[in-house]
């Protein structure tokens, strides 16, 4: 199954024959005190560094977060997606919980964006698929219902399953949704990991849909935080994560070396090239 995205000028394909796609998740407030300051301020400068840097890292979307407490996201996230899409040319992924928010950006977005996200309660069914459809955009579905995140891959399987079905009902195909098994850190769910790869397995199963993650929710609070997110994300993509939400600048290696190990870059292209740009001095 594929998924497609677009920018103005560029399409991007998502699937299990295909290299795996980085959606670069930097541009999020959570945790950074120099940006939710700037977002805040409404100076989107470092909005569109970071957008530029990540396109460089080898990101293949880029996830626009403005939310920051007191920030009115219906103006600035419609701002924020401007601004990327004025720098970059890679399809954006519209991350908000704000419906007003989501609609204003997905006004001002052309080609095909990824919108993050919808989940199986009923509150978020009803107001973000029938946006979806309306604007022909793809969408993000965190495995969660209105009873929360199912504790084990079962139900959590069964969730998705529903929301493919409610999707149909409103004629979103299944290529056009992208689940989410939603990795919580090990350090304070010890098998969170494991729960998050086993749901990822039976979406593929028994869905075909594309799948992302945001992989460094894996190893929050814990130390050395890169060797467990890079660890994780190789046997998410094995699992069949095909998107992952991640920073580029940090991944990129590893995901071009399990590309080649999966048979997904023909001639080890990526690979090579991946590997001469690193050689070259800055
Ligand atoms: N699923 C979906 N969307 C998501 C997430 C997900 N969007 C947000 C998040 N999770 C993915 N994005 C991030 C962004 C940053 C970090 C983790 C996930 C992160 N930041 C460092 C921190 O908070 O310690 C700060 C990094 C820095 O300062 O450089 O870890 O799961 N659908």
């Amino acid at each position: 199954m594929e998924t497609r995205l677009a920018s103005a000028t560029k399409e991007i394909v998502i699937g299990y024959e295909h290299p795996t796609v980085l959606i670069g998740e930097r541009i999020n407030p959570a945790g950074k005190k120099k940006m939710s300051a700037a977002i805040s301020s409404g100076n989107l400068d470092l909005v569109r560094e970071e957008a530029l840097a990540q396109v460089m890292a080898g990101a293949d979307v880029i996830d626009v977060n403005v939310s920051v407490t007191g920030v009115d996201e219906a103006a600035v996230l419609p701002r924020a997606i401007e601004i990327v899409t004025q720098a970059v040319d890679v399809p954006v992924c519209i991350d908000t919980h704000n419906p007003e928010a989501l609609k204003a950006a997905l006004d001002v977005c052309r080609g095909k964006p990824l919108i993050n996200s919808v989940s199986g309660e009923a509150h978020s069914l009803a107001t973000v698929l029938p946006l979806v459809k309306e604007y022909g955009a793809a969408v993000i579905a965190l495995v969660q219902d209105d009873e929360g995140v199912p504790a084990g891959a079962t139900a959590r399987i069964e969730v998705a399953r529903k929301i493919v079905a409610q999707a149909a009902e409103l004629g979103i195909p299944a290529n056009d949704i992208v689940f989410d098994s939603l990795a919580m850190t090990v350090g304070a769910v010890p098998d969170s990991g494991l729960v998050a790869l086993q749901t990822i397995r039976g979406i593929r199963e028994s869905t075909g849909a594309n799948q992302t993650l945001g992989t460094s929710n894996i190893s929050f609070g814990m130390p050395d935080r890169g060797l467990l997110n890079q660890a994780f994300l190789t046997m998410a993509i094995t699992a069949g994560v095909t998107c992952p939400i991640v920073d580029a600048a940090k991944v990129r290696p590893i995901v071009l070396a399990a590309d080649v190990l999966l048979n997904r870059d023909r001639g080890a292209r990526r690979y090579i090239r991946g590997y001469r740009e690193r050689q070259k001095p800055d």
